[in-house]
């Protein structure tokens, strides 16, 4: 590394607030210093008049300005990489959900602080070195894969680098190679449990006992549902590509919130549309800044991810603060004849409903210039057996969806196995609206 050196922290967890605090402030000036490399940083930073001299404490940061994903899109590929190409040794990407992808990049300590703070994610769902931790997520220009990888290979684990797919492999790698841990996005994982159960295997008999689940939204009730099928502990961990990948925050085993790893990651909930920093305990934009990346710093990056963060320490004793799970994104908002709905709300409420499945899938049409929303789900076969519980089922998410998001929506019932599956993130929302 060049310029000033990068001030050390032992055991960051366990420092009093104050420490960690003061540790922010020296981490966040190192960062301004290597941010300004960058022209974009140079010229925002001057013209917000702001040094980062002037950062004397960690509320200092509301001075600086934000910076967006469409300043990543608009600096694409590399344009607001920090170091020369020398020294990058890693790029991944995120697919967008138009045009070109995000593109990130790592320097060797870069990848040594991913690795850390994977390893950390994985010890904090209580993963060490007897365990064989089977890697389902994507390895290749998603972070999940390779994240996961050198976090549990760091902790001693048995690393099994079965990336997402090939399912029916996947499950002769559970059953047979005494995989006591998975990595998974939710509801991948949800499709494992329902072709091992197609496939007659006991999920519950074999020695998996942790899940460690991320990449997208997922409810309590999802969870539930998940622990109770696998015979499993399920965990939620909380990334993104632009700040390292996975490995910005985690649950413990409290399962009361994520920490995030606020010696590396600072974070700060703003009011969306005012940009204005909220209190703690209110729910706004997650704002993260990095204070240790290398290639790619950024700062007061506004992630679109909605939570807000919890104003009581955790159980553990843990210095760094928690974050709620994340339930939704700022810009996930459906707007259906005039009603804000999310997507996470149907969620809850269809699996709030006994004899429905985790598998839904939410489509939007416009029918004589009326919106329609229409919702599909599967159910558990004895349901759909008989005419008058399929009937009792259907009147009940109907009346469940209406009271929860305030409009009628038409609900298919479907038997397992009808919907598509998805091998990473799922598609839960089809807006067929505009075509
Ligand atoms: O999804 C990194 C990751 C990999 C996280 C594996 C966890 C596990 P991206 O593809 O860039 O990176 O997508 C980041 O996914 O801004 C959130 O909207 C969403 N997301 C990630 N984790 C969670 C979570 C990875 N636990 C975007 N709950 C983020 C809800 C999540 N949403």
């Amino acid at each position: 590394m060049d310029g000033t050196a990068f001030p050390a922290a032992d055991q960051p967890d366990r420092m009093s607030r104050d420490e960690l605090r003061a540790l922010q402030v020296a981490r966040l000036r190192w960062s301004l210093e290597r941010a300004k490399r960058v022209p974009l940083f140079q010229h925002r930073l001057a013209a917000a008049g702001v040094a980062e001299t002037d950062v004397g404490s960690i509320d200092d940061i509301a001075r600086l300005p934000f910076v967006k994903k469409a300043d990543l899109r608009d600096n694409y590929p590399d344009r607001l990489f920090a170091v020369p190409r020398e020294q990058i040794v890693r790029l991944h990407a995120s697919s967008g959900t138009t045009g070109k992808p995000i593109v990130v990049a790592y320097t060797r300590h870069d990848l040594e602080v991913w690795t850390e703070v994977m390893a950390r994610t994985l010890a904090y769902a209580g993963v060490g070195s007897s365990d064989t931790v089977q890697n389902a997520f994507g390895y290749g220009l998603f972070t999940g894969g390779l994240g996961a990888h050198y976090g549990a290979e760091r902790l001693g684990a048995t690393v099994v680098p079965t990336s997402g797919g090939n399912t029916d492999r996947q499950l002769t790698v559970l059953a047979d190679f005494g995989v006591t841990a998975i990595c998974a996005t939710p509801s991948y994982f949800l499709h494992l449990v329902d072709r091992a159960e197609s496939l007659g295997i006991d999920l519950p008999a074999l020695p998996l006992r942790k899940g460690i689940f991320g990449a997208e939204p997922w409810s309590e009730a999802m969870r539930q549902r998940i622990e109770r099928a696998a015979g499993i502990e399920a965990f939620d961990i909380y990334g993104l590509s632009e700040i390292i990948g996975p490995g910005v925050a985690a649950e413990s085993r409290e399962h009361d919130g994520l920490y995030v790893f606020e010696d590396h990651f600072l974070p700060e909930i703003v009011d969306p549309e005012s940009g204005e920093v909220l209190p703690e305990g209110e729910v706004g934009e997650l704002v993260i800044t990095t204070l240790s990346k290398e290639a790619l710093p950024l700062i007061r990056y506004r992630t679109g991810d909605v939570t807000a963060l919890v104003d009581q320490p955790g159980d553990g004793g843990r210095s760094f603060r928690r974050i709620r799970r994340i339930s939704r994104r700022t810009d996930d908002m459906l707007i259906i004849r005039g009603v804000n709905v999310y997507p996470s709300q149907i969620e809850a409420a269809l699996l709030a409903v006994e004899g429905t499945l985790p598998h839904y899938q939410i489509v939007l049409r416009r029918e004589v210039d009326l919106d329609q929303l229409d919702v599909q789900i599967e159910a558990e076969p004895q349901v759909l057996e008989y005419s008058e519980a399929h009937s009792r089922l259907l009147t009940a998410l109907e009346q469940t969806i209406r009271s929860v998001v305030g409009i009628r929506a038409r609900v298919e019932v479907l038997p397992p196995q009808t919907l598509p599956r998805s091998e990473g993130k799922a598609k839960r929302v089809i807006d067929r609206r505009e075509q």
